[in-house]
């Protein structure tokens, strides 16, 4: 196995200032030229010209015209040496390669008919001979050939420059040109029969920009959610950072068959067609909120990852975190912000704080790697992410701004690091961030301790808090050094007033710098109940100090919204826990009054914000609740959790109801902030009147005629999930009628699958194994894969975790038989067994079992094995 270093990184010994490429599109191969003008830097060594090459078949190789002898280069399974070269000269390279035969999807490959790339991060290397590494930048101009009937669309990064036919009969050929050098994981080429919605924006210095959505014919009235995303992106990066788009077309390109979410390919993103396809009739609310976060995602890369990219993939952070931040501010600004900081904060708890705390847990910039495909994480991201909106904390929106600017002054067109990054930021505001960038190189959650006290006397009021981060993988929590967390505190009366009061701002930031600190504030009139890291000001585990009656006060009064949230999900946490706690210990059940009264008072009060009240009334997932237990026992936590929500529903049953019916909407289908809430409120209402037990016909009908009414994927699938925890004919009835109805749509038969795998019954596993042989399901399809497997192994705890060990023999076949198909897919799926030391011992044993059988297959791929190896 190979090991890389952040230390050890080199300064490319050549440069490729230009390359032109050829392709040569055939039924059964694919023949690519790559002209490269290679320059030397370093004019006394004369190195050899090391390319990184894959299951790529070498034609020819020429300098400057002349064929190279295979005594002047080296050819291995990997790569291709040039032994001696000049210091400037021209570089050609044949080589055949085989997209039709290519399942893992990386370099150039077929989703269906469709010929599409993917180079981020290591692709382009399968696609021909050439330094795969960020910091390599060239301009390039890529000429596509094909037949006509199958690919009358061809496309590549840039401007199209030239189009024509070619002696060959029922061929045609286009050039495509892209004036900014890029690092060669932005190439994109796209070959087949496509259809394309267009549409214009005019960017604020005047300059008209085509766009263009390129889907199947049959897709065509499904892109304008998508478009009119992409339109209020570029508008919001113009008045949010200045920052306008750069060349005259901007194109998009939907296929199903994609390891990620999407790719930024400068000019020519390629996107899962998850993300860009919506109607009313087929995607939910979800969905939609995903399309516009990541078709604006990959428009900030833009500027965030194309204009200025990294110098190395421990870097990734720089553009990955940086556009998330982005995403994440554009999305609060388009739908509701504290609806969308709630969301937030749930990724990184319930994904990000597990990483953090398993055998996986890396630093925001990564020391060490062996696949970096397994490092584009929620700690890489979503972590990233609230790095930099610390920074944006600690320095204000103005400063940050600032920062912002000189970094692209200073870097446009570069490859930089992270700390080219906060250098601006500090340069720009003249702030010290030394001790910050902490943040990028300690991995783990840092935990807070607080106490603190009011002394009547003197009407002072003392804080206290204390930082720890626990050990990670190479790094011992005791040599690791504080971290510069911003703190964003709230003090507020009884009566739900705020202390502070400058300039209206009821919040101050406190700099947490030293383990353990003390913050004084005078003038304190009476004892103040505090509003902890309001907002969530850092990607911190603050250990429970409040009492209930204190986490009931903010749940009701907090003026800061995200709090209210935040303590509405620790009280609903600590009572399950309690529940759980009681179960183990087989003494009565006794429940917290606080909490009920709590859930009551959001129920019957005036509702602001309905998607507020329903994130305040849905329980955390089981995965979340996990995270809080030495030793989880998932059958005992699944009940605890069964029991509270069932108490609330019997409880809150007339209240529930109400909600439901109060919420229906009414009149036209909205996708606006407003009716998404109203529909996740009636939504999560429904939820509970479906979890009484024993069940109630007249709710169950209640649930039917939902579905079977509905006209909005929201409500539809939400009905069919209800149900699908109730086996029985009727349950089996509508999942048969919703085949019948969309079989033909790949997307919706996703829902169909995920649905099934997240049933709590426990015939589940059969059913998931059943499903595997549906003709619909394809283990080539990362979308089914995700939706059927990872459904059942990440979104089904109860079942998966079941005693038997079937659930992880299961996921351990399935990772098996994914591996020598898609690497990459099948490592994502290794995640739920890595933390098995979190379980009970008899499940430890057995999820232990499983790595230990995977960790043996011969000729395992290095992705798997890196996950498995480190986690064994
Ligand atoms: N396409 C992935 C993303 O946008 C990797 N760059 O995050
Ligand atoms: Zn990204």
């Amino acid at each position: 196995k190979t090991v890389f270093f952040r230390k050890d990184y080199k300064a490319p010994e050549y440069s490729i200032e230009k390359i032109d490429l050829n392709f040569q599109l055939y039924d059964t191969k694919t023949k690519v030229t790559a002209i490269s003008c290679v320059r030397r830097n370093n004019k006394e060594n004369r190195s050899p010209l090391i390319l990184n090459g894959e299951n790529l078949q070498l034609i020819s190789v020429k300098i400057d015209g002349n064929v190279l002898s295979s005594s002047e280069y080296i050819l291995d399974n990997t790569s291709l040496t040039v032994l001696t070269p000049p210091a400037v000269f021209e570089l050609e390279i044949v080589t055949e390669i085989y997209p039709q035969e290519n399942k893992a999807l990386e370099g150039l490959y077929q989703s269906g008919p469709i010929f599409c790339t993917q180079c981020e991060a290591e692709g382009f290397r399968k696609i021909t001979y050439y330094p795969d590494r960020p910091d390599i930048l060239a301009v390039f101009t890529t000429r596509i050939e094909a037949d006509v009937e199958k690919c009358p669309v061809m496309l590549s990064n840039g401007n199209l420059i030239e189009t024509g036919s070619v002696e060959e009969g029922g061929r045609h050929f286009v050039v495509w040109k892209d004036p900014f050098p890029k690092p060669c994981y932005l190439f994109a080429l796209v070959a087949g029969r496509l259809s394309c919605v267009n549409d214009e924006f005019i960017t604020s210095s005047g300059r008209a920009v085509d766009l263009k959505i390129y889907v199947e014919e049959k897709n065509l009235n499904k892109c304008d959610h998508a478009m009119v995303s992409l339109k209020k992106a570029m508008e919001w990066d113009e008045k949010t950072y200045g920052l306008e788009y750069d060349l005259d077309t901007y194109m998009i390109v939907a296929v199903d068959d994609f390891n990620m979410g999407a790719m930024e390919n400068k000019g020519l993103n390629i996107f899962n067609s998850k993300y860009v396809l919506t109607s009313p009739e087929t995607a939910t609310d979800e969905d939609y909120i995903g399309v516009e976060g990541v078709i604006a995602h990959e428009y900030f890369h833009n500027w965030t990852g194309n204009r200025v990219t990294c110098r190395d993939w421990f870097q990734l952070s720089l553009k990955e975190g940086l556009t998330v931040f982005r995403d994440q501010n554009f999305s609060a600004e388009m739908n509701s912000p504290t609806v969308q900081r709630i969301k937030d904060v749930q990724i990184l708890r319930n994904f990000q704080f597990r990483e953090d705390s398993g055998p996986m847990a890396h630093p925001v910039r990564p020391e060490t790697y062996e696949e970096i495909n397994n490092f584009y994480t929620v700690t890489v991201y979503n972590k990233g992410a609230e790095v930099v909106r610390m920074v944006q904390t600690l320095l204000g929106r103005e400063g940050f701004r600032k920062g912002m600017d000189l970094y692209f002054h200073r870097h446009d067109g570069q490859a930089v690091t992270c700390d080219d990054f906060i250098a601006a930021m500090a340069d720009a505001t003249g702030t010290d961030l030394e001790q910050f960038k902490n943040w990028y190189c300690q991995a783990g959650t840092p935990v807070l301790e607080v106490s603190s006290h009011w002394e009547a006397d003197s009407s002072s009021f003392h804080l206290t808090v204390t930082q720890n981060c626990p050990d990670t993988p190479g790094q011992k929590g005791k040599n690791k050094k504080p971290f510069h967390i911003p703190l964003a505190l709230g003090l507020m009366t009884e009566n739900g007033k705020d202390l502070f009061g400058k300039n209206g701002c009821k919040t101050e930031i406190l700099h947490l710098k030293e383990q353990k600190q003390t913050f004084t504030f005078t003038n304190i009139a009476e004892k103040p109940v505090v509003s902890f890291l309001r907002d969530f000001s850092a990607p911190v585990d603050v250990k429970t100090f409040q009492q209930d009656e204190e986490l009931a006060f903010l749940m009701k009064y907090d003026s800061n919204l995200y709090n209210r949230w935040e303590s509405a999900t620790r009280l609903s946490a600590s009572t399950i826990l309690d529940v759980v706690r009681q179960l183990e210990k087989g003494t009565p059940i006794q429940f917290n009054e606080l909490f009920f009264d709590g859930v009551l008072h959001s129920i019957t009060e005036k509702i602001e914000d309905p998607a507020l009240l329903a994130l305040a009334l849905e329980l955390p997932p089981e995965t979340a609740l996990a995270l809080q237990l030495d030793s989880v026992d998932p059958d005992l936590l699944f009940q605890g959790r069964t029991i509270i929500k069932r108490e609330l529903a019997t409880r809150f049953q007339n209240e529930f109801l109400f909600l439901y019916i109060n919420n229906q909407e009414a009149g036209k289908y909205r996708i606006s902030p407003e009716a998404m809430g109203r529909r996740r409120l009636k939504n999560c209402a429904l939820s509970y009147l479906m979890s009484l037990n024993p069940p109630q016909d007249k709710f169950l009908q209640l649930c039917i005629d939902q579905f079977s009414k509905s006209a909005n994927m929201t409500d539809t699938i939400t009905a069919l999930r209800l149900i699908s925890h109730h086996p029985g004919t009727t349950r089996d009835a509508l999942f048969t009628d919703f085949y019948r109805k969309w079989e033909h749509d790949s997307l919706v038969m996703d829902k169909w699958f995920a649905i099934q795998a997240m049933s709590s019954h426990e015939n589940c596993l059969s059913t998931v194994k059943h499903l595997l042989s549906d003709r619909l399901f394809s283990m080539e399809n990362p979308n089914k894969v995700r939706a059927l497997i990872g459904a059942f192994s990440s979104g089904n705890h109860v079942q998966f975790h079941a005693i038997n060990g079937e659930g992880y023999s299961f996921l351990a076949d399935m990772i098996l038989q994914l591996d020598s198909i898609n690497p990459q897919i099948a490592a994502r799926l290794v995640s739920p067994l890595t933390n098995w030391k979190r379980y009970e011992k008899r499940r430890q044993i057995l999820m232990k079992k499983e790595l230990e059988r995977i960790a043996k297959k011969p000729g395992l791929s290095p992705d798997v094995s890196e996950i498995v190896n480190k986690s064994r």
